[in-house]
């Protein structure tokens, strides 16, 4: 493999004298390596999942768009992040395509680091703000302009339809161990569904989003300042109550997505007063009041869809996203699902918050 991922990077003009070649863990579709070059610089190599990205180029193409007018913005309003670099290849192509594997290559931004949780509220804070400025920063550029590269990708009915085609297929043990999962889709379906109808009446402006907007997906400074946003391979036109649920249900949590302690799986309402404070700050000016209004049952909803999709995931067979051990997506599906009970207990205090913070 080293070989290979060394050939890569010859690709992309990256020369010897390579030091190391690390797997990252931390994703559950792409394979992402940590390449150390001379001169401490370094590189993240990525391979991107052609099972899941159909249209690669245009993930590309999304990419690079966004990044641009990020750097452009960052710079003009002396904004403290930076904005990823992709490297092209020695064909001059940011993608490069080896039999069936596609390969796309970052630098790597130098004294920065990812989290999996946290408990400190002005990480929170520092979160918030990075969201939302990525939202007012991609602004300018037309939704339309964007591919939707995954069709439907936070759409409950969609969803939902492809739950019920694994419930006709699954086997009977596994339907057995997520009986109550099963239950408790089926009993929130039609709240759940309501942000759906909701888009599909044009009752809300169509942005260029992340979709994958998770606490994971940020770098930090060694101070835990927000520094950069990353993992763009889902930018597509979607609604903001997407990338604020999926930031609240990462960030204002302690737990990661893979804890297994119930007890330990619930919304921290002091995280989210935090990074609910911070998004606010960069986004009020620019959001509309139906947006605000929906920003709590957009926490619930990419909550429930999480859940749903690995719950789906379980009943297929795990084919999806990575799995670690068996009955790991049952495991994540019981974490999220827990994560929205909480959130459902907590709902008049989410909403008064929200209202305090964008009003
Ligand atoms: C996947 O691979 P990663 O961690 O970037 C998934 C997201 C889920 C996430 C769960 C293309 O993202 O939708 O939120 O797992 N991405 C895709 O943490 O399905
Ligand atoms: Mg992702």
């Amino acid at each position: 493999m080293t070989q290979k991922l060394k050939h890569i990077c010859k690709v992309f003009g990256i020369e010897s004298p390579i030091i190391s070649i690390e797997t990252l863990h931390s994703g559950h579709i792409n394979d992402t390596f940590l390449v150390t070059h001379k001169n401490d610089e370094s590189f993240i190599l990525q391979k991107l999942n052609s099972k899941v990205f159909k249209n690669i180029e245009s993930v590309i193409f999304n990419k690079i768009l966004v990044t641009n007018v990020l750097r452009d913005n960052y710079k003009k309003k002396n904004l403290p992040y930076q904005a990823i670099t992709y490297l092209k290849t020695t064909q001059n192509k940011y993608l490069h395509q080896e039999a069936d594997s596609y390969w796309n290559v970052m630098e790597f931004i130098p004294n920065t680091k990812t989290l999996e949780k946290t408990e400190i509220p002005e990480i929170a804070f520092e979160a918030g703000k990075l969201y939302g400025d990525f939202i007012v920063n991609t602004e300018s550029i037309l939704p339309e302009s964007v591919t939707e590269t995954l069709k439907n990708f936070h759409d409950v009915p969609f969803r939902f339809t492809q739950f019920e085609d694994a419930l006709k297929v699954a086997k009977p043990y596994r339907l057995e161990l997520a009986n109550d999962l099963i239950a408790f889709a089926q009993k929130h379906k039609q709240t759940m569904c309501t942000l759906a109808y909701l888009r599909a009446e044009n009752r809300f402006p169509i942005r260029v989003t992340h979709n994958d907007a998770k606490l994971s997906n940020i770098l930090f400074d060694n101070n835990n300042k927000g520094k950069a946003v990353i993992d763009l391979d889902t930018i597509m036109p979607g609604l903001i109550h997407y990338d604020f649920g999926d930031s609240v249900r990462s960030i204002c949590t302690k737990s990661t997505e893979d804890e297994t302690d119930l007890s330990k799986i619930y919304i921290d309402l002091e995280l989210y007063e935090a990074y609910c404070s911070g998004f606010a700050l960069k986004t009020k000016s620019i959001l509309k009041p139906e947006e605000i209004e929906y920003l709590p049952l957009g926490i619930q909803t990419i909550i429930f869809i999480m859940g749903l999709r690995f719950l789906t995931d379980f009943l297929n067979n795990d084919t999806y996203y990575k799995t670690t051990h068996a009955n790991h997506n049952l495991d994540r599906a019981i974490n999220q699902f827990t994560l929205l009970a909480s959130v459902f207990d907590n709902l008049k205090a989410i909403e008064q918050i929200t209202k305090q913070h964008f009003t």
